[in-house]
């Protein structure tokens, strides 16, 4: 049962805003505190508990979202953004109560311009239906974070999502040439351009991706497209262990393969998505490399076989090529449900992703292992392993107000980015730091640095209302000197 965490009596604003914001958008747009939807807007994907909004209001054009943020700063009422929830980290949760500012009703693909190669949308379009709409002109918008179904572009371009195809197409940063953004104060700012080179003055655009709802709020995003590969061919391969799966991968990167897709999954993983998937995994299999390569079809296939024979010299114990789009789509089903089979099987899913440099992934596959055995606690592991991108899952089904419980998840999730920092890694791949986080950023970032980014959140926000409570400590961090590093100043 997820926990209650009402804004505290002093966070309440000292103005009845459902009030001012239904004057200004009218009552259907504002949800009251007394509303029952409303608790939809105080929670996110990251398990992490409840925080109510004072009110949500959910805006379905700029001048709302503008007459939001206006309102907001006038009457000094915090106000956290939010896009369709996805978010792992506790992003969109309104900590310090106030007004949710919802975009997911902003949900219309203004243009697809195959002659410009973009396509400029309001930030409530789900991507995987952006992706739909684009690929049916024979165009393809590369960035498929897992959650694909669900997730929206706005959240995206706020996390600076990526996912499986970053290994050959980057992230969400690269793909987004200009923004719309509405500041706090209400003051409309475009920035970026629609071509594809451009280099006039500072690059806002992605000094504001990634930035997770601190700076403004997207109202409208200009993304870039590609052709759509005019062919692609999927492979899963079945090892016995990781060690086994991640010699295999770095040895087809070593042989100059360039696959659009390298993504891993270990026997924990494997074992609570068999029940559920289509494709019948070996009884025993200890890890899962699901390959993917795309462009010309000439070639193409015999590049998949001489793929699938390296990972049998690695000894793949199954090799399987998928034949048409339905194989496809059950080897994929397996890798897009094992974040949700296993959030069901625990009550508690601790979910890291941090990054390690490409040669280190072999050491932090054993790291996480003696983890597991040190904390006693199941660990499941899987996700973008080309990119160095793990999702370290630490599975917990006992009471985390337990004391003793939580020290111990504390202990393995500092001991986890203790490893990734020594292994010269970062934090978070793509989730971003939110809630859950930014107690550990001085893990990886100086305070100097960390000082700088509070200053440029400042530009933007003076008063600290824009999604507050985010990124940064709340107090100076109590780690040890020689932690703080990384950043050189
Ligand atoms: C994925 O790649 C998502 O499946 C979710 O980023 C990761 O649940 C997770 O740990
Ligand atoms: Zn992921």
């Amino acid at each position: 049962m997820a926990a209650a965490h009402p804004s505290k009596p002093s966070d309440a604003p000292a103005v009845d805003i459902a009030n001012l914001l239904s004057g200004e958008l009218g009552a259907k747009h504002v949800l009251r505190r007394d509303d029952e939807r409303i608790a939809d807007y105080g929670r996110d994907e990251g398990g992490l508990g409840e925080y109510p909004p004072d009110c949500a209001a959910l805006c379905d054009s700029r001048e709302q979202v503008e007459a939001v943020l206006r309102l907001c700063q006038e009457h000094k009422v915090p106000v956290t953004p939010r896009g369709a929830g996805s978010g792992m980290v506790g992003g969109a949760l309104p900590v310090r109560g106030g007004v949710v500012l919802s975009v997911e009703r902003m949900g219309n693909i203004l243009e697809i311009d195959p002659d410009d190669l973009v396509a400029v949308v309001e930030p409530g379009v789900i991507t995987g239906e952006l992706q739909t709409a684009v690929e049916a002109q024979g165009l393809f918008y590369p960035p498929d974070p897992a959650s694909l179904a669900i997730c929206s572009i706005g959240g995206n371009v706020a996390t600076d999502a990526g996912g499986p195809r970053a290994f050959k197409y980057g992230v969400t940063r690269q793909y987004v040439l200009g923004l719309e953004v509405v500041l706090m104060g209400g003051e409309v700012i475009r920035c970026g351009r629609r071509t594809a080179k451009g280099v006039t003055g500072y690059d806002l655009v992605a000094g504001f991706v990634g930035t997770e709802g601190t700076f403004g709020v997207n109202t409208e995003i200009t993304v870039k497209l590609l052709p759509k590969p005019a062919a692609v061919c999927t492979l899963l391969a079945v090892f016995d262990t990781m060690a086994a799966a991640g010699e295999a991968i770095s040895d087809l990167l070593h042989r100059g393969f360039r696959p659009r897709v390298l993504e891993l999954m270990d026997k924990l993983s494997i074992d609570y998505v068999r029940p559920k998937a289509r494709y019948k995994f070996p009884r025993d299999a200890g890890a899962v490399a699901l390959i993917e390569l795309d462009g010309e079809p000439e070639g193409l296939e015999s590049a998949t076989l001489r793929a699938g024979m390296v990972c049998e010299a690695h000894g793949a114990v199954d090799v399987i090529i998928a034949q048409d789009e339905k194989d496809r789509r059950d080897l994929w089903e397996a890798r897009r449900i094992t974040s949700p089979s296993l959030r069901e099987a625990f009550a508690h899913k601790i979910n890291e992703d941090i990054c390690v440099p490409r040669g280190c992934i072999p050491e932090m596959l054993a790291r996480i292992e003696k983890l597991s055995e040190r904390f006693d606690m199941p660990v499941a592991t899987f996700g973008h392993a080309g990119d160095g991108n793990l999702h370290v899952n630490i599975l917990c089904d006992e009471d985390r107000s337990d004391e003793r419980v939580a020290h111990k998840i504390d202990g393995a999730v500092r001991t986890l980015f203790e490893d990734t920092i020594e292994l010269r890694g970062t934090l978070s791949g793509e989730h971003g730091i939110g809630l859950t986080k930014k107690d550990y950023l001085p893990m990886e970032q100086s305070e100097r640095i960390i000082e700088w980014q509070r200053k440029w959140k400042a530009l933007w926000d003076p008063d600290d209302l824009l999604n507050p409570g985010k990124i940064f400590p709340d107090k100076p961090t109590d780690l040890p000197q020689d932690r703080k590093r990384r950043c050189p100043e």
